[in-house]
């Protein structure tokens, strides 16, 4: 019935022309990491967030609102309004981090219908053309490559002293990261009420996810209220977040646009450091299928949007809604899409203080670290009711911190919550072997970089996995877009970092906070195959940073693997880094 309606939606494109009024500027605040527990308003005996606290009490607050267990996932989810698994951005490493490019994403919407897009932080959905932000729909972008400032690709970046993109190019900054996205988001909306153009905002913070780097003033105010340090800086970067809040309610009100706003404030996966003083009574943190996995914050403010007074609404919500929700709020017309939305509209629910909204089924899942696998962590949230994997049932009012099973007193419920499951995954089976490609050979960047990050079914996301190095690495899944002869460079860091392939990695970060120098390696030769044939092998220019090769490649899909030799011809290890050339 859902996917008729969509259908239709369709086919009413751009007939209904809304008035400007019933058009607000939006601005969506992403936070990483951030548990539903991690605020004071929902409890939390230490953390202090006043501000926070304060747009809880303006706002229609969804208390039964899901996302996904990690980063990746829910950013897709969001941007798509398609479940994980569906829109393929479904893991933050092993190759499964990218959208499908076939489907509509909330920029694009927000762009089809008159608005401004900007993005500002932390993006996580693909560093090279075709999926940075700025060809999934967004018209200005300030952010950071990869998860977050000490993810395998930004490797050296500084959370006091900043280096950003501002579209493509690489900027620094003396100032914290979290108040430079929010800067850097008033500075573009400023310009947007220039020129009376509404606009979408997507502020998309890197924190409080680790490393758990605050600033020494809101470290301060913990360091002597909990034992663990860092708990202390994971509240002070919370503190920050609540203070630049503040800031930015106080410029919209500066700018006489408060009313016309509508602000959503949300976290995109369950906290990875708070659990330990208070997790709401939740089973599970970040990455778990319980609650304390996927159950997040969601405030959504209008003033003007006549939504009646600040309540609390129990409805079972999901992160895929907000798309739907923004295009029936605003009756936005739809640009043409693979997939009708996994979500649902929210938009009774927030206008109709009264109203009942039905029965619905929905699900959380992601992709595993190596790749998606059926039940793996999974939930079917219906109501109170929790279907966790194959067959554990929990009745969340009775049992929030989902101690007991009772899966053998209500075998009907169990049965139906997984048929909603197994229905679900005969939906996106079939797809499971598809990994969306990075593409090469394009005219849209003169290189393409391919980093570990993107070794398929391979773990391995990060800085410190990099400076160690214990890794013979994975294969990169490409699309060429042009035949012909390509330049292939192998680093074993961070072309940025131009470092020689035999040295150990820096020791600090580019402001200067320590960080693990890892392994050198006798790096000698690098080898490369293509679709798993045998490897062509070149040596590296002593001192060197990459070992270079040239290959044929045709256009369309294909594999690519690499790794580093030492003198006698042993691997040593995967080719951390690629960098790929169209001659
Ligand atoms: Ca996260």
């Amino acid at each position: 019935m859902r996917r008729t309606l969509g259908v239709i939606l369709l086919g009413l494109f751009g007939l209904v022309a809304p008035a400007q009024a019933e058009r607000p500027n939006v601005i969506v605040i992403f936070t990483d990491d951030q548990g539903y527990g991690d605020l004071s308003v929902h409890g939390n005996p230490i953390l202090q967030t006043p501000n926070l606290d304060k747009l809880h009490g303006e706002s229609i607050r969804f208390s039964n609102f899901h996302v996904a267990p990690v980063c990746t996932p829910s950013r897709g989810e969001l941007m798509t309004g398609l479940y994980a698994l569906r829109n393929k951005a479904s893991m933050v490493p092993a190759g499964r981090n990218l959208m499908r490019r076939d489907v509509v994403t909330m920029p694009e919407v927000f762009a089809a219908n008159g608005y401004a897009t900007g993005l500002f932080g932390k993006w996580h959905l693909g560093d090279t053309y075709p999926h940075r932000p700025m060809d999934r729909g967004f018209e200005r972008v300030v952010w950071h490559k990869g998860w977050g400032l000490a993810s395998e690709i930004e490797y050296d970046n500084d959370y006091y002293y900043t280096r950003y993109l501002d579209e493509m190019e690489v900027k620094y900054s003396d100032r914290f990261c979290a108040n430079l996205w929010f800067d850097k988001a008033m500075e573009w909306m400023d310009e947007q009420i220039e020129t009376e153009r509404p606009f979408f905002t997507y502020i998309a913070l890197n924190t409080p996810h680790s490393p758990f780097h605050s600033l020494e003033k809101d470290f301060a105010k913990y360091k002597d209220k909990v034992d663990d340090p860092l708990v202390a800086h994971f509240f002070g970067l919370i503190s920050n977040i609540d203070q630049n809040y503040a800031r930015l309610d106080k410029w919209l009100m500066e700018k006489k646009i408060r009313d016309d706003t509508l602000i959503v404030y949300m976290n995109d996966n369950g906290t990875s450091r708070g659990e330990r003083i208070y997790n709401a009574g939740m089973r599970g943190k970040k990455g778990s299928g319980y609650e304390g996995g996927h159950r997040a914050i969601c405030f959504i403010r209008w003033p003007s949007g006549n939504f009646g007074a600040p309540r609390t609404i129990d409805y079972a919500s999901h992160i895929t809604d907000l798309l739907p929700t923004f295009v029936d709020l605003f009756d936005f017309k739809l640009p043409q899409t693979a997939f009708a939305f996994d979500g649902l509209s929210l938009k009774e629910a927030l206008s109709n203080p009264e109203g009942s909204f039905g029965d619905r089924k929905l699900i959380v899942q992601f992709g595993s670290r190596h790749r998606p696998t059926k039940y793996y962590r999974s939930c079917v949230v219906w109501d109170h009711w929790r279907l966790n994997g194959e067959g554990e049932l929990y009745d969340i009012n009775r049992d929030p911190g989902q101690e007991n099973d009772v899966s053998s007193q209500f075998p009907q419920i169990t049965a139906e919550l997984k048929a909603h499951y197994d229905d679900y995954w005969a939906s996106i089976e079939d797809s499971i072997e598809v990994v969306e490609p990075v593409v090469i050979g394009h005219d849209f960047e003169p290189y393409t970089d391919l980093t570990c990050n993107n070794w398929v079914e391979v773990d391995f996301e990060n800085q410190r996995r990099v400076a160690g190095g214990n890794s013979m690495g994975g294969i990169w899944q490409i699309e060429a877009e042009k035949a012909g002869k390509y330049k292939v460079q192998l680093s074993r860091w961070p072309f940025h970092m131009n470092r020689s392939l035999t040295d150990k990695g820096p020791a600090t970060t580019i402001g200067g906070i320590p960080i693990d120098p890892g392994r050198a390696f006798p790096i000698v030769a690098g080898s490369l195959s293509i679709d798993g044939g045998a490897p062509i092998v070149a040596q590296a220019n002593p001192g060197g940073t990459d070992v270079e090769l040239h290959i044929e490649i045709e256009a369309g899909r294909h594999t690519l693997q690499g790794w580093f030799h030492d003198k006698t011809g042993e691997k040593l290890a995967g080719a951390f880094y690629g960098r790929v050339e169209k001659l």
